[in-house]
């Protein structure tokens, strides 16, 4: 019989790797013929299996497969499913009350949690944070307060950024398909600019951060002018875009020319934050202190919760009452994030991130040495990628990308792709997997790569 512990996700599931049907088993198939009856075409599926518990460093199917997660729900559950300390205080939280709205009568979780990202994120600067539900709802509102700080409309963003999918946030994103196509009218005064790809640069990684910034300066202040720009906005390592670590010496120069013209500075952190990449924010690896961040996913263990940090005086600019949403900041998100940053603190979760960066990229490295399909292996901390591309030259190959997500489906492994090429498969485990499952799930890599 099974503990009734073991019945729950969490930390108390198998960690083990487990295939005991077809991917996707019979359950999964009948679910996904009623998905198809019930939910939108528009919601995609990756992984054409339906969950029933996670935790650790694996997701169980309802057939009974185990697989072991790379990709944490799209970097979300980095203290792993179900966490205790997060279920622990979430469901303290949930008998006492769900909901008040923080712009009705507020509760103690929202300023804890305010509190905390004032102490986290970069800079001793004076902070404060709102919160909201979703990383594109933080975007906005970073936009929003940069224009009410500055008076200012025009919005600077990257070639292969990605912030989000409603309207001002698609307009924020650089890739089309499949995140625009169709949608449009976007919102006016957006404007992008390029950014320092080492392994794309067509001069060379050596003077890629030089003349890309040159280049995205000029542009600035040719096309837009610096005295329009309200705020410049950048992910540190650019997520959705392919894991593309911006050449050294990049951002410090474009956070140099925002500070020189009045611009706000703003860092998405909404992926590669919250211990990801080895640290708690990704832009701390430069010394960068930026103006406002925004954060999501990673900051409360799965549950939906997200903020805009920054400068005291940045922050306060937006009118008494101009910003918020029913939900913002709901007080069982607030709980969980904080049992989530207890843990992460608690666990060194950016010590964590850094050992699986030991453990991975020596063998990614390796690989890349084995199969000329990998053109670079890259990222930092548990934030770490492979662009592949057709033997011989740089040609992206997402035909390749997906062949190689699909065979390590096959085998119980979880690996997302991602890029503006489709042909980059990113690595996002759960800070908190076991250093046998990730070894394991290496392995079934390589072998999927020896397959295609
Ligand atoms: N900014 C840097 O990575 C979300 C997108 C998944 P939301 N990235 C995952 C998908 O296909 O929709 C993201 C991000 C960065 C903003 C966002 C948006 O965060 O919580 O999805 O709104």
């Amino acid at each position: 019989m099974t503990a009734k512990s073991e019945l729950s996700g969490g930390p108390t599931l198998p960690q083990e790797r487990r295939v005991v049907t077809a991917i996707p088993g019979p359950k999964s198939q009948e679910l996904m013929a009623r998905k198809q009856a019930a939910v939108a075409d528009g919601i995609g599926t990756v992984l054409p299996v339906f969950a029933r518990r996670a935790g650790g460093g694996v997701l169980e199917d309802v057939d009974g497969n185990s697989f072991i997660d790379l990709g944490s729900g799209i970097a979300v559950t980095s203290v792993g499913n179900s966490a205790e300390a997060v279920v622990r205080r979430a469901t303290e939280q949930l008998n006492d009350f769900t909901h008040t709205c923080a712009m009705v009568t507020p509760y103690e979780p929202y300023v804890q949690v305010c509190e905390e990202l004032a102490e986290l994120t970069p800079g001793d600067h004076a902070k404060k944070s709102a919160l909201f539900n979703s990383g594109a709802e933080a975007v906005e509102n970073a936009v929003k307060i940069a224009r009410a700080h500055t008076g200012r409309q025009a919005v600077v963003v990257f070639d292969h950024g990605y912030h989000g999918r409603t309207n001002l946030t698609m307009a924020l994103t650089s890739k089309n398909m499949p995140y625009k196509h169709g949608f449009g009218p976007f919102a006016p005064e957006v404007y992008r600019v390029p950014v320092a790809y080492p392994y794309r640069w067509l001069t060379g990684p050596e003077n890629c951060a030089e003349e890309a910034a040159a280049q995205a300066i000029d542009q600035i202040t040719k096309q837009v002018g610096a005295d329009n720009v309200a705020a410049i906005i950048i992910e540190p390592v650019l997520g959705e875009g392919g894991f593309i670590v911006p050449a050294k010496g990049f951002l410090p120069r474009i956070q140099q020319f925002a500070r020189d013209n009045g611009i706000v500075f703003v860092a998405d952190e909404i992926q590669s934050g919250f211990c990801r990449t080895g640290q708690w924010f990704a832009c701390e690896d430069e010394g960068l202190v930026p103006d406002l961040i925004t954060t999501a996913k990673g900051i409360a263990g799965g549950l939906p919760l997200a903020a805009v940090t920054g400068r005291a005086e940045i922050m306060d600019s937006a009118h008494s009452g101009g910003l918020g949403g029913t939900y913002g900041g709901n007080p069982v998100a607030c709980a969980a994030a904080l049992g989530a940053i207890e843990t992460a603190r608690e666990l060194d979760l950016p010590a964590r991130a850094r050992r699986i960066e030991e453990v991975m990229k020596p063998r990614l490295e390796k690989m890349a040495e084995r199969f000329d399909v990998i053109g670079e292996v890259r990222g930092r901390g548990a934030m770490l990628a492979i662009e592949l591309v057709k033997p011989g030259g740089k040609e992206p190959n997402p035909e390749a990308t997906a062949a190689l997500a699909k065979a390590c489906h096959q085998q119980g492994l979880l690996i997302l792709t991602t890029g503006t090429y489709g042909n980059v498969v990113r690595f996002l485990p759960p800070l908190v997997i076991g250093e046998d499952l990730l070894n394991e799930g290496l392995g079934i890599l390589e072998d999927a790569l020896a397959s295609l």
